[in-house]
């Protein structure tokens, strides 16, 4: 009889992954290296972050957020 213990493996895996960085680089969110982010690629890595949040931190109105207007919502 053989018996494979999944779940334990499994745990150790998400364990090993747990470690999670609330500070995100730019450089990170922005997935397509536009140099520009937008709400998608902000909000799939933080979920805290509204809509109405990343509207008001569009200085410049152009629907992303450069560096700067990054920036000034992290911080
Ligand atoms: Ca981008
Ligand atoms: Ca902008």
């Amino acid at each position: 009889m053989k018996t494979f213990n999944i779940a334990a493996v499994a745990a150790i895996v998400l364990s090993a992954a747990s470690a999670y960085a609330a500070d995100v680089s730019f450089e990170v969110v922005d997935a397509n290296a536009d140099s520009l982010v937008s709400f998608e690629e902000l909000s799939a890595v933080n979920t805290d972050v509204t809509e109405e949040a990343f509207i008001a931190a569009d200085a410049d109105k152009d629907g992303q957020l450069n560096a700067e207007e990054f920036k000034a919502l992290m911080s």
